[in-house]
């Protein structure tokens, strides 16, 4: 039997080329190898304020992104999150057996603390970028008392989309190995006191890609909530957009082009080359040696807009009729196995059984 993988993103903002190189790329490579499940995590958006009427647009362009980037309906299910009710019921039971002390140690949550919040609110308000400010000013009131409870517990959601499908393996990116940890956690605590349940499942964290840095603060990841635009290659960005970004992107001090641990900058455009292009490390500083930051700039912003161009064109094939036929046949297979473990979460804890 093939083995099994769990994979999501969230439907908010716009996926970028952290998300794709980080996760999206690796889904479709193991797609032939395990047998996977790709979801579209709903639940996991409405952590932070949202249009409701732009969610449920996000969510379908979501899926037709999953299917540009060449996730195959065939070979994996792809399916929305809330499609399948037993995420939230399998959470409710995982936060009965979570510790208060564990979920405050994940790092996500603590980098959205006041003082941070705080800072990112003066920076957007002195940009005068409305948008920016909108962002910054939702994510202000997210100060530690009047944080959301789900801002705080969604790792226990994380946790239950994974264990539901007895997940062997998680390809995820670098900042989502400590849920990572909290998911085997769990799976290990409730095993060890209600049986043998959930398999503990192992991260994919691929060796090169796994943590794509902001284009304008090497020292934060590529994020889609960023409130820089010009930090993050979004996957539907037009060439000229594209061109101006990498054309604005932070450098480091010397000329050098190469993977120097000590320049982040570089370091992270010459990855996003390298992935893009398959180029071993050692082709990639041989190409660039003796060229300087403005050549391989240009090269760069060439190479991703001719690797999107063909994804970009496909993003426009799906109507949505298609992608809802493709996501409620996803979701009918995805909660015929979810059922099955919560069923057995629920005799194992006592909530039903033979004498119910
Ligand atoms: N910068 C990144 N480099 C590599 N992988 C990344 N991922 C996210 N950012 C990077 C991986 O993309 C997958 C889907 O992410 P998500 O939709 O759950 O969003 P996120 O992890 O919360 O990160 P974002 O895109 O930056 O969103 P915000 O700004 O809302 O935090 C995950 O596997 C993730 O590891």
């Amino acid at each position: 039997m093939k083995k099994r993988i769990f994979s999501g993103a969230q439907p908010t903002g716009q996926l970028h080329i952290g998300n794709y190189l980080g996760a999206l790329k690796n889904w479709v490579a193991l797609q032939e190898e395990y047998e996977s499940f790709y979801c579209i995590v709903n639940l996991h958006a409405i952590t932070l304020p949202q249009d409701p009427k732009v969610l449920r647009q996000k969510t379908l362009d979501l899926a037709s992104i999953y299917l540009a980037a060449g996730i195959d309906p065939e070979k994996s299910t792809i399916f929305i999150q809330s499609d399948v009710p037993e995420h939230a019921e399998l959470t409710w039971v995982l936060s009965c057996i979570a510790r208060m002390g564990e979920l405050a140690r994940m790092t996500q949550f603590k980098d959205k603390s006041p003082r941070s919040l705080n800072k990112r609110l003066i920076r957007a308000r002195a940009s005068l970028d409305a948008e920016a400010i909108r962002i910054a000013e939702n994510e202000a009131f997210l100060d530690f008392g009047n944080a959301g409870v789900g801002l705080f517990t969604y790792p226990i959601l994380m946790a239950a989309d994974i264990l539901l499908y007895q997940t062997d393996l998680v390809p995820v990116g670098q900042d989502q190995k400590q849920h990572l940890e909290l998911t085997r956690d769990l799976a290990e605590r409730f095993n060890r006191d209600f049986g043998e349940t959930f398999v503990v499942p192992e991260p994919f964290i691929p060796p090169v890609g796994a943590n794509i840095l902001s284009l304008q603060d090497p020292s934060k990841k590529m994020s889609k909530s960023d409130e820089n635009a010009n930090g993050a290659i979004f996957l539907l960005d037009d060439a000229d957009t594209i061109t101006k970004k990498f054309k604005k992107a932070v450098t480091d001090s010397g000329t050098e082009i190469n993977f120097e641990p000590d320049r982040p900058a570089i370091r992270n455009l010459l990855t996003i080359y390298q992935l893009l292009t398959g180029k071993s490390a050692d082709e990639c500083v041989a190409h660039f040696d003796g060229k300087g930051y403005g050549q391989f700039k240009t090269e760069l912003a060439e190479t991703t807009v001719e690797f999107l161009r063909p994804f970009q064109e496909r993003v426009k094939d799906y109507d949505d009729a298609s992608l809802k036929s493709i996501l409620k046949a996803g979701a009918e297979k995805a909660r015929s196995i979810a059922q099955n473990t919560l069923q057995q979460v629920y005799e194992k804890t006592g909530i039903s059984g033979p004498a119910l």
